[in-house]
């Protein structure tokens, strides 16, 4: 591993990926605030606007303190505040409130689109289509859909097929989604989390036994409750591990759906994402996204919970565990850094130099960090 010069940690820099931002940051509520102007602006298909907002919110989550009256000349130190956010921020420290937030709290539009928004399979752009066709509530989307609520039938998706984005397979995904809508929208707490990861791996050692996971996502930010598991899988054999992890995908999920774990596979796919580098083994992370039906093997009433499978081989597997932390701001940044200041290219299948396509396969989270030129950073201070 090459060690570049380490660029260090500030609550200014530019790149979240060298701001620490804790999960709760001392500015909450003022987050929270922005954060309704910034989903009305997703919701409403506006990216650009959504993105500074995204921004602009990342940066006061970095924030150290409380901001006062007395600390409002201090943020014009900070990059991505515009004289807008800096009048809202104003706003909220006079009166612990943003107007324009209150008002789009308020709007109907806004309330139908956010309810949409929540169902597995619905997206800004959907969201917008069904609202124009008339729909406002979840109980009339149900209609539209001929959905029976809690009674989703469990082959509703065909299970191992390479997934496919046609407007059919979009719909069976909405079905599913408004199906289980009352179970997914339960979050997961951390212990059910980990017992979730325990059986997967118990289940995945009778395929193939020395493999390692670790649960990434939100979990691993340090979140007390998750909307989804994240679980990032690979061979623990550094030298043959590549080798066994391949195909190991379907033969999980296909065990997993015999044992009644698995009942919907929303998308599998053995993916090429790292597509600068097609020529080499970069077939190599495979990942399916299911809903399990939980607790396993047990008299109490069960609930489905989303549960995502990543098979990375061990050269990428840390890329990948990092690839999958997030949060989606850190991994935005962590890109934008690898190829503005580095010259090299960084997803969850791989990291590369562009100019001579010179792969790297970091053996630890750390390395992953130093041969992007950055300082490690702890999980739990990546919620940018
Ligand atoms: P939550 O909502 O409690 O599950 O919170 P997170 O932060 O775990 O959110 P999640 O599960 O949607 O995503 C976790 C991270 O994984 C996120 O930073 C982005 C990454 N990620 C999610 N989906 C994909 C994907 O399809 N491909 C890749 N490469 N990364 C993904
Ligand atoms: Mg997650």
């Amino acid at each position: 591993i090459e060690v570049t010069e380490v660029e260090l940690l500030s609550h200014k820099a530019r790149y979240s990926c060298l701001r620490p931002s804790p999960l709760v940051c001392p500015n909450q509520s003022l987050v929270e605030e922005i954060n309704i102007i910034r989903r009305s602006r997703h919701l409403e298909g506006e990216e650009r606007s959504m993105l500074s907002y995204s921004r602009a919110i990342s940066v006061i989550k970095a924030y150290p303190r409380i901001i006062t009256q007395r600390d409002l000349h201090d943020l014009h130190e900070l990059p991505f505040l515009g004289e807008k956010l800096y009048s809202m921020i104003q706003e909220f420290v006079k009166t612990g409130r943003i107007a324009e937030a209150q008002t789009i709290l308020a709007d109907s539009r806004f309330q139908s689109l956010s309810a949409f928004d929540t169902i597995y399979g619905i997206g800004p752009h959907t969201a917008r289509r069904l609202y124009d066709l008339g729909l406002r509530t979840l109980e009339e989307l149900e209609q539209y859909y001929e959905v029976i609520p809690g009674a989703s039938n469990e082959e509703t998706i065909s299970l191992l097929e390479e997934s496919t984005n046609t407007e059919a397979a979009v719909e069976k995904t909405i079905k599913i989604g408004l199906a289980l809508r009352h179970d997914l929208s339960h979050t997961i707490p951390r212990p059910e989390v980990e017992e979730i990861n325990r059986t997967v791996m118990q289940e995945l050692s009778h395929i193939q036994k020395g493999c390692k996971s670790v649960i990434a996502g939100g979990y691993r930010r340090g979140k007390p409750q998750s909307n989804d598991v994240d679980i990032v899988i690979t061979h623990a054999d550094w030298e043959l591990g590549s080798q066994k992890v391949k195909g190991l995908c379907k033969k999980l999920v296909q065990r997993l759906h015999e044992q009644g774990l698995v009942t919907h596979v929303m998308h599998i796919s053995g993916f090429h994402e790292h597509n600068a580098l097609r020529t080499h083994h970069w077939d190599s992370l495979e990942k399916a996204l299911t809903v399990f039906a939980w607790p396993h093997n047990s008299s109490w009433p069960r609930v489905y919970r989303r549960v995502d499978l990543i098979f990375a081989a061990p050269e990428v597997f840390w890329t990948a565990v990092v690839g999958w932390t997030g949060s989606t701001m850190f991994e935005r940044d962590l890109r934008l850094w690898a190829k503005q200041q580095k010259g090299m290219k960084f997803d969850s299948s791989g990291i590369s130099r562009r100019h001579d396509s010179k792969l790297y396969y970091p053996r630890t989270e750390r390395d992953v960090f130093k041969v992007l030129g950055l300082v490690h950073v702890h999980p739990t201070m990546r919620n940018a």
